[in-house]
Parts: C-alpha cells; structure tokens; sequence
C-alpha cells in the first residue's frame, strides 16, 4: 500500500481563541491562520491537510482514530490537554503514525504544571515556543521524515 500524501493537524481546547486574547503569549494570528499556514506548508510539500479543532478530548481522539485510515501522519497542539490527558496519548500510540507536537509557547518556561507532556514520548518531532511559525516547522519536519521512511 502507498503512504498517503495527507496530514491530519489537529488543535485542542480553547485553540479556536487564538489571536483573541492573550496576544502578549500567543500572538495575534488566529486559527485561520495556523491553518492556511500549515496547508501551505504541506502543499508545497505535495501534502494535503485535514484539520480538526476541538474543546471536546472525545472529538480529538475520533479524529486521531481515523487519521489511521488515511493519513500518513499527525501535527498536533494538544492545548491543555498535553498536560492532563492519557486518553490522547494512548489514542496517538494507538495509531502508530509519526507524530509532532507543537506549542506555541515555551511551555518549559511558564507555570510548573506546563512542563510535563503527555504527547512529548509518543511524538517524533517537537516544536516548543516558535510562536505560530512553529507549526510551519514542525509541518516540514514530519515531512522530511515522512520522505525519509518512504525512501529507506
Ligand atoms: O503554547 C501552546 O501552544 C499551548 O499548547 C497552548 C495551550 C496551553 O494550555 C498549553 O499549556 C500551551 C492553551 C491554548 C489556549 O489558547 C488561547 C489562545 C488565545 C486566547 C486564549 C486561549
């Protein structure tokens, strides 16, 4: 079977407020945005992009699910939900498709509670405090390494 030239981006909680509040943390770009950037990220690439955002963890991990169907592999901004959620974690082991994590944030460098990521284990590529252009190189790298799986 070929690999399918398809990436699911997926975005968490409170994700869809981007660009409204808390411009001093998250910038001002807006979902919209995150993912226009990351869809043409992708096409350049010759990748296609499904995208999902959800406040709900069961929404998230139906989408997770089905990316297995075709999907070659995931980027993910788990939000809230990177810090407190097995679920989603089990849910992108279950899949066993490349994964990587980005946050918009230093999440290293902000409250104690934010240090600890559920995803960062089951992800191969980890983008953290690049601001919305993170997502961009988080979408190249999983690319790369995406080419590299198929060529080797
Ligand atoms: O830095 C990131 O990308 C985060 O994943 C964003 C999450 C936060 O819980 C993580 O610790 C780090 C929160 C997303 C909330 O996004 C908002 C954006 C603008 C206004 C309000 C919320």
């Amino acid at each position: 079977m070929t690999t399918p030239r398809r990436l699911l981006l997926v975005n968490g909680p409170n994700l869809n407020l981007l660009g409204t509040r808390q411009p001093e943390v998250y910038g001002t770009d807006t979902l919209s945005d995150v993912v226009a950037l990351v869809r043409e990220t992708a096409r350049a690439r010759g990748f296609e992009v499904r995208d999902v955002q959800s406040n709900h963890e069961g929404e998230l991990i139906d989408a997770i699910h089905d990316a297995r169907a075709d999907c070659a592999g995931i980027v993910i901004n788990a939000g809230g939900l990177t810090h407190t959620s097995v679920s989603l974690r089990d849910a992108l082991a279950s899949v066993a498709l490349p994964v990587a994590e980005v946050h918009i944030s230093d999440i290293n460098a902000r409250e104690e509670f934010r240090r600890f990521s559920y995803i960062r284990d089951v992800a191969a590529v980890h983008v953290i405090g690049e601001g919305v252009p993170g997502y961009a190189v988080a979408t190249e790298r999983l690319i790369a390494m995406l080419s590299g799986l198929a060529e080797g």
